[in-house]
């Protein structure tokens, strides 16, 4: 099938009930937020009062385990003719443009890999309140400080020339990648310290030491690994990582280097509370931070701090 370089699609949001409001509730919920916003708050009612980068509703466990959040997602194909620097893509972004900018991040796949073996991670974390936008590479055999480059072309063009660009702060970015495009994350983080978030899948690189990042950076490894084994990759990439930064590292258990390439609750769960904390300044996330996480079915290990504060 032949896409349009710019086509849009919507997505419908799958929203939770408690998100719903309907009938009398829905009126007064109205009537009581307008008053309020006359006469103290004067801004929309999913902006924070202390923290303008707040988006969406108070998170909970469920909300931020389920397979979308709360926003509708649209999607727009950019063609690699359209674009240097990098391959194209697709840029998922929340439909909606009341509740002002988002935050971005820019994802690429792994060696011989393309877009598709990381898209489910483009409506997945856009419906939380991202803009993100899944890449391809200039070629699959790209190594990792060619990666790290291409994340960041991508980033600028969305920013700077993308249809979206518009309904981004471009203070508020952020990087992930599987494998070699996990390990391009890494580099792009210690090319451009004005990340806000970087988050390593499974990573793979032969650079092993990366104490020049100051970016917060959250390693998701896989206890299965034996293509970028942890004991070689994801372990010392976080080790080195400056102990005063915000990092963490989180060992997926019974799992594999290909993990990170389907729908995977835990990589959704706790990507999305980083970048919320990281990216959006959002406490509310805290607390699926800190305390750390303990070993479970899903988690073999996690190690890091709870977030500095902000
Ligand atoms: O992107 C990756 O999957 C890197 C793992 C790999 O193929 O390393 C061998 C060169
Ligand atoms: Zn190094």
């Amino acid at each position: 099938m032949v896409q349009h370089p710019h086509s849009s699609t919507a997505i419908p949001a799958h929203r939770p009930p408690s998100a719903r409001r309907t009938g009398r509730l829905a009126a007064l919920a109205t009537t009581a937020v307008a008053v309020v916003g006359l006469t103290t708050l004067g801004g929309p009612a999913a902006h924070g009062a202390d923290n303008p980068y707040e988006r969406g509703p108070a998170p909970t466990e469920a909300s931020i385990e389920a397979s979308r959040g709360p926003y509708a997602v649209s999607q727009s194909a950019v063609s690699p003719l359209a674009v240097t620097g990098f391959g194209g893509g697709t840029i998922y972004y929340p439909t909606d443009t009341s509740d002002g900018t988002f935050g971005a991040v820019a994802v690429s796949p792994g060696y011989t890999g393309t877009q598709s073996s990381i898209s489910w991670l483009g409506p997945r974390l856009a419906s939380q309140g991202f803009v993100v936008f899944t890449i391809d590479t200039l070629t699959t055999l790209d190594q990792p400080d060619s990666r790290g480059r291409q994340l960041l072309a991508a980033l600028d063009y969305l920013t700077k020339s993308s249809a979206v660009r518009g309904r981004i702060d471009g203070t508020r970015l952020g990087v992930m990648g599987h494998s070699m495009g996990g390990g391009g994350s890494l580099e792009a983080a210690k090319e451009r310290p004005t990340l806000q978030a970087a988050i390593p899948l499974t990573p793979w690189n032969l650079d092993k030491t990366w104490p020049e990042i100051s970016t917060p950076t959250l390693v998701f490894g896989a206890d299965g690994d034996t293509i970028a084994p942890v004991a070689t990759h994801a372990e010392p990439f976080y080790n080195t990582l400056p102990a005063s930064l915000d990092r963490a590292y989180l060992e997926l258990n019974g799992a594999t280097h290909f993990t990170p390439n389907t729908s995977n609750t835990t990589i959704a769960k706790y990507s999305t509370a980083w970048l919320k904390r990281f990216i959006d300044n959002d406490t509310r996330y805290e607390q699926f931070l800190c305390p750390l996480p303990r070993p479970s079915l899903t988690i073999e290990e996690y190690r890091g701090n709870c977030p500095h504060t902000s």
